[in-house]
């Protein structure tokens, strides 16, 4: 509600509808919540502690984890912002092993020429090393869901017409931070895996032309005793440039 919010549109010129957009298309009220500056503070805190623990997990266990869970991460990234609310994004969850270790074949296939027979160059590789990767994939067969998210490139009308598509690649890229998020949140792990070249998840899952593969997540609970690299994170002044109004001294 926007009741106890101190806002104003006096200095609007142009408020947002417009009178003429307003009268062709339905708007509703905001549904804002305006929270204490504190509650603010700690919010952001809790957050951030929640969110910095997330870890990008490459030994899965094979317990299972039921549908719902990964229905509600679907559609928690399917409320992702997205170009002209298109929501250009499919998702296709596999928890059947067969399909999983069709997968897992056709990944390591293609990973195996990219770390075995440098179609990644040894600089990729070199920076690649503290993550101790290799092109062995077991994790797409253990894990009990593998969840692969395709970009809609455009879409089809009913009467088979193409509908362009706008900013697919961010929309997707916003929907799957927003799905990693959902996971981590309700005590999942998962992997951003990006088995290159993807193209056989098309034909593998059967999706149709439209689609094209974005990402590929591997979910479950960590195996017990899981390791991950110790990794650093950017501090905030290598990330961050503020430009805020001249003090006045
Ligand atoms: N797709 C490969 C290689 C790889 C590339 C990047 I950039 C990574 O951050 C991690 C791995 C693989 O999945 O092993």
């Amino acid at each position: 509600m926007c009741d106890s919010a101190p806002v104003s549109t006096d200095r609007y010129q142009y408020p947002y509808p417009s009178a003429t957009t307003a009268v062709e298309h339905p708007f509703d009220g905001l549904d804002f919540e305006r929270r204490p500056l504190n509650e603010m503070r700690s919010r952001s805190q809790e957050f951030f502690d929640l969110m910095d623990r997330r870890r990008s997990v490459r030994m899965l266990s094979d317990e299972p984890v039921p549908i719902e869970l990964i229905e509600a991460a679907v559609r928690t990234a399917s409320t992702a912002p997205s170009g002209a609310h298109q929501q250009p994004w499919q998702f296709v969850a596999i928890s059947d092993p067969a399909i999983k270790r069709e997968i897992r074949l056709a990944a390591e296939a293609e990973e195996r020429v990219n770390y075995e027979e440098n179609r990644m160059n040894e600089s990729w590789q070199r920076e690649l090393a503290p993550l101790g990767t290799d092109w062995h994939k077991e994790f797409l067969e253990i894990s009990p869901w593998i969840v692969v998210l395709f970009e809609e490139r455009y879409g089809i009308r009913d009467d088979r017409s193409k509908r362009t598509h706008y900013y697919v690649k961010e929309s997707c890229g916003i929907a799957a931070g927003m799905f990693i998020a959902a996971l981590h949140n309700m005590g999942l792990a998962t992997l951003t895996h990006t088995p290159s070249p993807m193209a056989f998840l098309t034909r593998v899952l059967e999706r149709g032309a439209n689609e094209r593969p974005f990402v590929l997540f591997p979910i479950g609970y960590p195996v017990d005793g899981c390791q991950v690299p110790r990794l650093q994170r950017k501090e905030l002044d290598q990330i961050l440039t503020v430009r805020s109004a001249p003090q006045s001294s």
